[in-house]
């Protein structure tokens, strides 16, 4: 690969306002008749993409070239001196898809034709100008000689299906102007769920679930979800669906989790099938946001596109900021954002601060695949949600109304959709989008003589500039919040309801009788770590009287880490006032179950290694967090077992509400296991009615080492071993189990008759799973890395991308100690020198820079 550089940004010499693709489709031997209409704008030559390629025949305006007129190679088609008018060049190329285990391109998934085609896998199936700048119009015909019921779908609309010579076709026509990348075709055997929507302005849409036939009872919360998302667009952003069918197809063979094809999106099964016997509450909430998330890129990423790749946040920042209102308007807002401060903390912040921290708007890449992580979706989220903070709903809405109008049809960059918004210093704001790491803010407070100071300081990340920083702060006394008139700001912008720090605030309230306490941060307002000094009765404070429910649960958070901290320094804490705060806390029904159910969660040891800094030691990191579980549990005995014996909700009632109440039962019984109270568990493992309640009880005996697990595991093993969506439940569980034989485990599961290498989702919830295992993925002999580097060695061949993600588990491998980096150093550098594909090799080389 070739590092390529947001500089170097030039616009195509050629548009390509139309294409025309026909597909007769074979399991080795697919014909891909490609008609694409060049216009010159600036003349040259032609130079197209492709990857792997071989040309059949080359036309132009029908007439067929003469092979001196161009130039092939699997990777480039060029035509040396196209004519200076429009002209029209047919390219006819032979693709395999039962050959394509790289899941990009036009492969097959269990017998079913599907294409990936972002970023780069159009090129896999023609030449083309395959970049987001350039749109076309399409129209595709796919004629398969299949004999029975064939699903033929492709984007836009259907024009006409029909039989002649033995061989069906299909001609779709897609109406709106897109990029290569949200091209799909679908052809196969499938099952669907039928559906109507009828759109603000009154036209009626067809929607359709396609999935493996008997399995379309399974699709009907999918189906339900969508309804919902095409319902919220309209009312929230005033955005109508534009197509006179929307499709979705799950497929089991997919490399990430959904992809956006124009009016064909196509779905990892996982975010699509469920029922409650055999997906969890998490589940449903998972089909619901991605069903979402999906929809939303119709205006976000398909109406109006990205320019050039640097702009992947454009899109999927802003639709994953849509997603999470949609979320927080159909559920608990109060719960998604802990939820979503809990991911972004866990996986974002890390990222950040590793050898692959890289921009929100990078400047350059060597693989655009390694490029859709954490930073650009989740913190790419985040720059939304300071937008939205800093000018508030109205102003927002207007904002997003001017950049639909300004920008619908074309392909836009980061600074177009800046520029629609009216925040205050917008060239400041750019270098959140320019500048990688997290930011920290420090807050100082004073109180003598009655009077109070708060001194917000913000400290850029190393390499960094400072930032607008939205600050919401309530000031917190006997008698109620205190009133901002009666506070004196200096130093930042004060916008409604909160703060804008650059580079240090002070807050000053006289006349008081005592400190009032401070709730900093409030709904984290922005994507940053907030530095305090440890306070035991200020946190106990806050959790029992602030009324915002992230700072609440932050404050829960700080005392927990501290006390694992604490104990992971061999210097146990009292731990009596944090299980005594947290039992009121769990035990108060005037907050929602599902927000108390969070606050029971443990942080993770993810969250422990990170406090610790450097030279961790794994074993200590697992005892510290186990014996924490146990001491809690131990000290809230009384209110967990009468939480854990709270009514249960109807197994077939899969609402937010009735997710929380289990969610909190659950956690109760979580903490009880770790107290060695397994009983319930195991009762509840055998007699549990949903998966969620089933797989909460395998996970209190799995994640507590009980002696039952292994028994209860292998029983429901053998229960769902045709539910491949439930054996990865069962794979990833025994990968994460926190004993010593984690990893001659996962080395006996590879050999696990229902283990492929070839299917992502097993590959991740084997061996991603056992990634995130701290102990053995971290063992001190380094076999922990052999094992997942031997996995990412023998996927650089058949699926980069997937052995790719699996590599970047090592990205914090610095933070323990000298042996464990030797060892994984080792392990990478092999990696390195054995790698052939670019993804790969781009992760190793990062990760082993200097
Ligand atoms: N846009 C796709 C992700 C494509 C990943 C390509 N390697 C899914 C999404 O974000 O909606
Ligand atoms: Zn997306």
């Amino acid at each position: 690969g070739k590092t390529v550089f947001l500089k170097d940004y030039a616009p195509t010499p050629y548009r390509a306002p139309h294409t025309s693709l026909m597909f007769a489709l074979h399991p080795t031997r697919t014909v891909v008749r490609a008609t694409t209409l060049y216009e010159p704008v600036g003349g040259g030559p032609l130079e197209l993409a492709g990857d792997g390629l071989s040309l059949m025949a080359a036309e132009l305006d029908g007439a067929p070239l003469d092979e001196s007129a161009y130039e092939a190679t699997p990777d480039r088609f060029v035509l040396k001196a196209p004519p200076a008018e429009p002209f029209a060049l047919t390219l006819v190329t032979v693709v395999s898809p039962d050959d394509n285990t790289e899941l990009m391109g036009l492969y097959r998934s269990n017998g079913v034709y599907c294409t990936q085609c972002e970023a780069e896998g159009y090129r896999r199936i023609t030449y083309a100008y395959d970049r987001p700048d350039v749109l076309s119009v399409y129209d595709v015909f796919v004629v398969s000689d299949a004999e029975g019921e064939q699903v033929l779908l492709s984007n836009g609309n259907l024009v006409d299906r029909k039989v002649s010579g033995g061989r069906l076709t299909a001609h779709w026509h897609d109406p709106f102007p897109k990029p290569t990348y949200l091209f799909a075709l679908v052809a196969g055997d499938l099952g669907a769920v039928t559906d109507e929507f009828t759109t603000m302005s009154g036209r009626k849409v067809e929607l359709n679930i396609y999935v493996e036939r008997g399995k379309e009872p399974r699709a009907t919360y999918a189906m339900d979800a969508l309804k919902r998302s095409m319902v919220w667009d309209e009312t929230r952003f005033g955005r109508e669906y534009d197509l006179d069918v929307f499709n979705i197809v799950a497929v089991s063979d997919f490399n990430m989790g959904a992809m956006e094809n124009k009016g064909l999106n196509v779905f990892n099964d996982r975010y699509v099938l469920a029922d409650p016997d055999v997906a969890t509450d998490q589940d449903y909430a998972g089909i619901e946001t991605v069903i979402a998330h999906e929809y939303f890129h119709n205006w976000t990423g398909n109406r109006i596109t990205c320019r050039d790749w640097f702009q992947l946040c454009l899109k999927e920042g802003l639709t994953v900021f849509r997603d999470q209102e949609f979320t927080s308007d159909e559920r608990s807002r109060g719960v998604k954002r802990i939820a979503d401060v809990r991911r972004l903390r866990a996986a974002q912040f890390p990222e950040d601060a590793s050898p692959l921290r890289h921009c929100v708007r990078p400047n350059r890449y060597d693989e655009i695949s390694n490029l859709y992580t954490s930073t650009v979706y989740d913190k790419g989220a985040e720059l939304i949600r300071m937008i939205h903070t800093m000018i508030g709903e109205p102003r927002f809405r207007a904002g997003m109304d001017d950049y639909f109008a300004r920008f619908d049809g074309t392909a836009a960059t980061v600074e177009d959709f800046i520029g629609c918004f009216s925040i205050p210093d917008p060239g400041a704001f750019m270098r959140w989008y320019e500048e990688p790491g997290t930011p920290r803010v420090k807050v100082a407070e004073a109180f003598k003589d009655g009077r109070y100071t708060l001194e917000l300081t913000q400290v850029p990340a190393e390499g960094a500039s400072v930032k607008p920083i939205p600050v919401r702060l309530a000031l917190l006394t006997d008698t109620g919040a205190i009133d901002p008139a009666k506070a004196t700001v200096t130093g930042g912008e004060i916008g409604t309801g909160h703060i804008v720090l650059t580079d240090r605030v002070t807050v000053t309230v006289n006349r008081l009788n005592a400190a009032p306490i401070a709730s900093v941060m409030r709904g984290f307002s922005a994507p940053v770590t907030i530095e305090r000094a440890p306070d035991e009765a200020r946190d106990l404070t806050l959790i029992a009287k602030d009324d915002d429910p992230f700072t609440v649960w932050d404050a829960v958070q700080r005392l927990a880490l501290s006390a694992m901290q604490a104990r992971y320094d061999g210097a146990a804490i009292d731990e009596t006032p944090l299980a005594a705060a947290l039992g009121t806390l769990a035990a108060n029904a005037g907050h929602e179950p599902a927000f108390r159910a969070l606050a029971l969660i443990l942080p993770t040891r993810q969250a422990l290694i990170e406090a610790i800094g450097q030279n961790v030691d794994p074993d200590r990191v697992d005892t510290a967090h186990q014996g924490l579980g146990a001491s809690l549990g131990e000290k809230m005995r009384d209110v967990l077992a009468r939480l854990h014996g709270a009514p249960l909700p109807p197994a077939d009632d899969v609402s937010a509400d009735a997710a929380g109440q289990r969610a909190l039962r659950n956690a109760a019984m979580q903490l009880l296991a770790s107290a060695g109270d397994t009983g319930r568990a195991m009762a509840q493992a055998k007699n549990a009615t949903s998966m969620t309640d089933r797989l909460a009880a395998l996970g209190a005996l799995a994640f507590t080492n009980a002696g039952e697990a292994d028994e209860a595991l292998a029983t429901f093993a053998r229960e769902y071993d045709h539910e491949p969506l439930v054996l990865d439940k069962y794979f990833a569980m025994e990968a994460m189990r926190p004993d010593a034989e984690a990893l001659d485990r996962v080395r006996r599961l590879m050999e696990h008759p229902k283990f492929s290498l070839k299917t992502p989702n097993r590959v991740r919830s084997l061996i991603g799973a056992f990634a995130q295992n701290v102990a053995a993925f971290h063992r001190a002999d380094g076999s922990g890395y052999r094992l997942v580097a031997e996995v990412a060695k023998s996927l650089d061949k058949s699926n980069p991308q997937v052995a790719a993600r699996l590599l970047t588990s090592f990205s914090d491998v610095r933070r323990f100690d000298a042996p464990r980096r030797e060892a994984a150093a080792d392990v990478l550098a092999d990696v390195l020198q054995t790698a052939t594909s670019s993804d790969v090799v781009d992760i190793a080389r990062r990760l082993t820079a200097k």
